[in-house]
């Protein structure tokens, strides 16, 4: 058995203030640096954190019969907000597995057909705003968020947010900003610190409020119109019940889903596409293949259909490639069920052990020129060769994304609109710094578009 390597932290404290407020994670990936076994072991607010990137220690924490999903810091925070909804609720909580089975065929492909024609008309709002706003500096990650929050709400309660229609960001935003960065703070701040920030405490709870007035807006409006029947994501919660309890979620319960998918629905989305922008004006050969693409499988100026959608191959893999570079959510935890070992090392009963994904993603041991960006990593026959741990951008199991299926059409989608109609550009040379609230992207990054063809 060997020791998992540590850093040396102080007494009491241990590594706490080692860690700086707002970029968590960039910190936890220079000492990753440091480190070739592929662990580290931290002391952060009176616990021990286990990171893990090693492709094949990974592949041991991603064994389910030994290691589980639970509720621990930063998620045990997140859950003042998100409750028992599906992201914060314990495995062993049966209001888990009732939801997860209800709303399981809402995120199957067939569905995503059923979406499609709402998640085109948000695209299409994105695409006449950018077409209204052709040589300004446009803000990416602002203009994904609304896409990606107009789509998750239009598609799965029927609610209207019109981002697009305002150059201000809906205050549902603002207060969600604000509960996952203070989220983020608390994860690293030992307790009496965050007692004694009342005025963070009170802003917390505001917006908390924030965010559940909005939830109450939705469900309101929903038994207003009377909408049964309704096969969105809300009326499968309000009518449908579980298979195997034959169970129904209460409305307390359905309360934290609505809260959980409208931020869980569109945060991560957003960064994605934000991101592979970025990866595109960085590298003008995938970006000449993606045009390319898209005028072979679009031409005109129709909508494009879901079976052309999902026709395309070239965007897909620009995705996949922009999850493994940057990945939105940048490490999920597990827990040992039992005491275990990993490789040579120790792990007790209990313990957390985060997978870090942006050291694992480039991990050399799995990865060949892991930093260079090559949509290529993708294709059919060069896809078997990876390790099969090193990638996890959705999590792991049971507890993996619900929506991943949900994000990547939205999200292709949404790019083969953007890029059939506008040349993009960042003149300004953008240089990536990378925002952290609780999820990552990229901080300031603004690029132009001018109309690629000539439209009547
Ligand atoms: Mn998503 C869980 C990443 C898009 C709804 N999501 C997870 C987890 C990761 C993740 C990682 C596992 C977290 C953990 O183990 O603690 N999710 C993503 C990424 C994208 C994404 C990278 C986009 C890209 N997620 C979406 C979308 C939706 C969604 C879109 C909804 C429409 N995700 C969820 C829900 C869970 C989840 C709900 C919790 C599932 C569960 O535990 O049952």
């Amino acid at each position: 058995m060997r020791r998992i390597p540590a850093p040396q932290g102080l007494p009491v404290v241990g590594n706490t203030l080692q860690i700086p407020a707002h970029s968590p994670v960039e910190h936890f990936v220079k000492v990753a640096e440091r480190y070739d076994e592929g662990i580290f072991r931290l002391e952060v607010a009176g616990r021990t954190i286990v990171l893990v990137y090693d492709p094949d220690l990974v592949a041991e924490v991603c064994d389910e019969s030994r290691f589980v999903k639970r509720i621990t810091p930063p998620l045990s925070i997140v859950r003042d907000f998100g409750g028992d909804g599906l992201f914060t609720a314990e495995p062993h909580e049966p209001v888990w597995g009732q939801a997860h089975r209800i709303l399981m065929p809402a995120f199957s492909q067939r569905s995503m057909k059923a979406y499609y024609p709402q998640m085109l008309e948000v695209a299409e709002q994105l695409v006449t705003s950018w077409a209204g706003r052709q040589g300004q500096d446009l803000p990416v990650a602002d203009d994904m968020t609304r896409l990606t929050l107009d789509t998750i709400s239009l598609t799965g309660f029927g609610f209207h947010f019109d981002s697009f229609s305002s150059p201000e960001l809906h205050p549902f935003l603002k207060a969600m900003g604000g509960a996952l960065t203070e989220a983020m703070l608390r994860n690293q701040q030992l307790p009496f610190v965050t007692k004694l920030r009342r005025g963070h405490e009170e802003a917390y709870r505001r917006d908390i409020d924030t965010m559940r007035a909005l939830v109450d807006d939705v469900i309101r409006q929903r038994r207003a119109d009377g909408s049964g029947g309704t096969k969105d994501l809300l009326g499968l919660m309000l009518e449908a019940s579980d298979p195997q309890t034959g169970g129904r979620l209460s409305d307390e319960n359905i309360r934290n889903q609505v809260l959980t998918f409208l931020i869980a629905g569109h945060e991560t989305t957003s960064g994605l596409l934000s991101f592979a922008l970025y990866n595109l004006l960085r590298d003008p050969h995938t970006l000449a293949r993606a045009y390319d693409e898209v005028d072979r499988l679009l031409p005109g100026d129709e909508p494009p259909t879901y079976e052309t959608i999902m026709k395309l191959d070239v965007i897909p893999r620009i995705l996949e490639e922009t999850l493994r570079v940057w990945s939105p959510i940048p490490a999920f935890t597990v827990s040992a069920v039992e005491p275990t070992t990993i490789g040579e090392y120790e792990i007790e009963a209990g313990q957390g052990v985060a997978v870090l994904l942006p050291s694992l993603h480039r991990h050399p041991k799995a990865w060949e020129r892991p930093e260079e960006f090559d949509i290529d990593r993708w294709l059919p026959e060069n896809k078997k060769a990876h390790h099969p741990a090193a990638y996890k951008p959705f999590g792991n199991g049971e507890r993996a994304c619900i929506g991943r299926q949900f994000a990547l059409t939205e999200a292709r989608l949404a790019l083969a609109m953007i890029l059939r109609r506008f040349a993009v550009s960042d003149p300004d040379a953008y240089r990536m710094k990378v925002k952290q609230t609780l999820t990552l992207k990229p901080d300031g990054f603004t690029l132009r578009v001018r109309e690629r063809r000539a439209h009547e």
